[in-house]
């Protein structure tokens, strides 16, 4: 049963209620180029954008609202205004293309979008019938900055139903069409209050930054909804590559980061001169994380990672742990308020140490908008996440593999994670990807795709020799590709299934 009251909107509880409980003067968002908006502020600005919504672009409750642009306050403010006015936000990322973005429009009927006006480009292409796209940020009459200036006084949130749906996250996984997400307005209470409130436990003086974008909940939940739920500010950068996220972390004093696996890589070879003294908190999510980056983190910076695996599906991180629970090389425990198994085909239980597909159930589950997908997902009650996972005797979850990245070869199921951590631990291996190539005598052989770190001159053969010293011969890669960077999604995720078909794999 849900903990929340019937009638709840998560714009009112985010902002208003913190403004209630903690005062308006504090600091809520910040910009890379160090201006503030205090809760006050960011209060006034959202409750402006919700009336412009309501009187003059006539969204009514339940209307669909694209949001789109570069991470910025004013998209925050967007985002907070169509919660406040009881509008269903439609989060896309900024790499979205015309293509895509005809496609989410369609299947969500969107009837409004708010639009940066540096990312209208691919938005006018899609051409989508009867859309009304008013953008911010530039200096058109019509602009959404200027007829937000033009009102005043606040905007009484629209009261919602705890059950309503706030929002649709749109994810494409590493490879299919996209699939709408639906949340709803206590799903976004849920995960503050479940993995934020218990794992990551802030305090009102943090200052959240990271990578991920407010595009992919990763990022909102992260970046928006854990900070405002804290009381806490939270640094909003428009670029956020690991060039860009070092020298934020420094300047504005960041304790809460939120990023992936290949962040912390890059940012381990250029931590010398930079005082991240501030960071108390290292969220790694998106991707696996290989204990080997786990280890060279905290050799560097005396930082655990807290590791955690989440879904767009489910809103954010369902399994993961902190401080002197980690154990390093797995995932955690499930989340206070989140139940885990791994299971076999049929759904049954499987015992402890044998891997299986994950299981979960809590506060939030898989709602597709309209997609048959979803009864592949939601199987007996529990969602079934496409990723293959042993529980240990301890009941600490261990990452094995997408459930289809597991290769066969020579009878003996290889786990591609495992692979490329033992790579990893190469000091002059940067990224690494292990994929299955069809091999008539073994089934299929393992091929491991490498980037180098700059300057090396490793060779096929030297490589070899590293994994022979590190992990069992049967899972040692028989090929070696050296690239100049691995193909990932707009969310950072490796696309395996595009280095199976490369030539020379
Ligand atoms: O896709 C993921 O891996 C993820 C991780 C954390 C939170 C949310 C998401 C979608």
């Amino acid at each position: 049963a849900s903990r929340y009251p019937d009638r709840l909107n998560c714009g009112h509880e985010l902002l208003d209620r913190t403004v209630e409980e903690r005062g308006a003067d504090r600091p809520a968002l910040r910009s890379g180029d160090g201006s503030v908006w205090s809760y006050g502020e960011l209060r006034e600005t959202v409750d402006r954008i919700a009336q412009v919504l309501t009187d003059d672009l006539g969204v009514v409750p339940g209307n669909r609202v694209l949001l789109r642009g570069p991470t910025t306050p004013w998209l925050a403010a967007c985002w907070l205004a169509v919660m406040k006015a009881g509008g269903v936000a439609v989060t896309v990322l900024a790499q979205a293309r015309a293509t895509e973005l005809a496609t989410i429009c369609s299947l969500a009927r969107i009837s409004h979008a708010l639009c940066d006006a540096r990312s209208v480009r691919d938005l006018a292409e899609a051409d989508v019938d009867g859309l009304r796209i008013t953008l911010f940020g530039g200096d058109a009459p019509g602009d959404l900055t200027r007829l937000a200036a033009s009102r005043s006084g606040p905007y009484r949130a629209v009261d919602t139903a705890a059950d309503e749906v706030a929002l649709i996250a749109f994810t494409s996984g590493t490879t299919g069409r996209p699939k709408g997400c639906m949340h709803l307005h206590r799903d976004l209470l849920a995960i503050a209050d479940t993995f934020s409130r218990h794992v990551l436990r802030p305090s009102a003086d943090d200052v959240f930054a990271g990578s991920p974008p407010l595009g992919f909940t990763f990022g909102l939940g992260g970046l928006l909804v854990f900070p405002l739920r804290a009381g806490a500010s939270t640094l909003l950068l428009e670029q956020a590559g690991p060039r860009q996220l070092l020298p934020a972390l420094v300047r504005h004093r960041v304790s809460v980061l939120f990023t992936a696996p290949t962040a912390y890589r890059t940012m381990l070879g250029q931590l010398d001169g930079h005082d991240i003294s501030a960071l108390r908190r290292c969220v790694s999510a998106g991707e696996n994380l290989p204990a080997a980056t786990w280890r060279a983190w905290y050799e560097a910076t005396g930082l655990r990672i807290i590791n955690g695996i989440g879904a767009t599906e489910l809103l954010h991180i369902f399994i993961s742990a902190a401080d002197d629970a980690i154990r390093p090389g797995t995932t955690g425990v499930p989340v206070p308020g989140w139940q885990a198994r791994v299971v076999d085909g049929r759904g049954d239980e499987l015992p402890d140490g044998e891997p299986g597909l994950l299981a979960v159930r809590g506060p939030v589950g898989c709602r597709y908008l309209a997609d048959p997908r979803q009864t592949e997902y939601v199987r007996h009650g529990w969602n079934m996440t496409g990723d293959t996972f042993v529980r240990d005797p301890d009941g600490y979850f261990r990452y094995v593999a997408r459930a289809d990245d597991m290769i066969i070869s020579s009878g003996y199921n290889i786990a591609g994670p495992e692979v490329e951590d033992a790579l990893l631990r190469h000091p002059e291996v940067a990224e690494a990807a292990v994929v299955g190539r069809a091999d008539e005598l073994r089934g299929e052989i393992v091929v491991a795709h490498v980037v180098l770190t700059e300057g090396s001159e490793q060779t096929a053969d030297s490589l070899r020799a590293h994994m022979k010293a590190n992990l069992a011969p049967h899972k040692c890669p028989r090929v070696f590709v050296f690239e100049e960077s691995l193909p990932r999604t707009a969310t950072g995720k490796l696309q395996r299934f595009l280095l199976r078909d490369r030539p020379g794999s």
